[in-house]
């Protein structure tokens, strides 16, 4: 599907919000997979091997910001027809470490609601449905091709 730019200046709306405070909504975002999913917590290396949430852990930020960024730029990516969502050599990276670290196809509709709560939280009263349904297709866009890619490897 193509994006209309309707959609497209949505997502790029809020990812202007969501810029001004990375760090906070990177554990808004992991704090709410964890809620829906605590047994998740087992597959991030740095959430294995403590009872909570580390507050400044680098790579968990770093990890967040990503998915927020990827998801953004795939919406971009769907204005423009026929455009990969994401290029090759991240694609491929992608996959092996979801691969590698057991993630199955059930998770990511869990990971796509915790990014939904994320947002609608950070931008508070300009949160609108078709903000979320924008959001929701520039995210399922980049899981189709992660799990199409988890499926090719060996
Ligand atoms: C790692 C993005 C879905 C669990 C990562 C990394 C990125 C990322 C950028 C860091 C890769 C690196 O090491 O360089 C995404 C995106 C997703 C997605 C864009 C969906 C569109 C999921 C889902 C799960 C998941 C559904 C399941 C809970 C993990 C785990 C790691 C990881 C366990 C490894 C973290 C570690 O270093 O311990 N993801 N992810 N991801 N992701 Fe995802
Ligand atoms: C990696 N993959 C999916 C979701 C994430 C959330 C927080 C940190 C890292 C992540």
């Amino acid at each position: 599907m193509v994006f209309s730019e309707k959609e497209e200046a949505l997502v790029k709306e809020s990812w202007e919000i969501l810029k001004q405070d990375i760090p906070q909504y990177s554990l808004r975002l992991f704090s709410s997979i964890i809620e829906v999913q605590p047994a998740a917590k087992d597959m991030f290396s740095f959430l294995r091997d403590s009872d909570e949430i580390p507050q400044n852990n680098p790579k968990l930020k770093a990890h967040a910001a990503k998915v927020f960024k990827l998801t953004c730029e795939s919406a971009i990516q769907l204005r423009k027809k026929g455009g990969a969502v994401i290029d090759e050599t991240t694609l491929k990276h992608l996959g092996s470490v979801h691969l590698k670290n057991g993630v199955l196809e059930p998770h990511f509709q869990m990971v796509k609601e915790a990014l939904l709560r994320t947002i609608k939280e950070a931008v508070g009263d300009k949160w609108s449905e078709d903000m979320g349904s924008a959001w929701g297709e520039a995210y399922d866009q980049l899981a189709a091709a992660i799990k199409a890619e988890m499926k090719k490897e060996p």
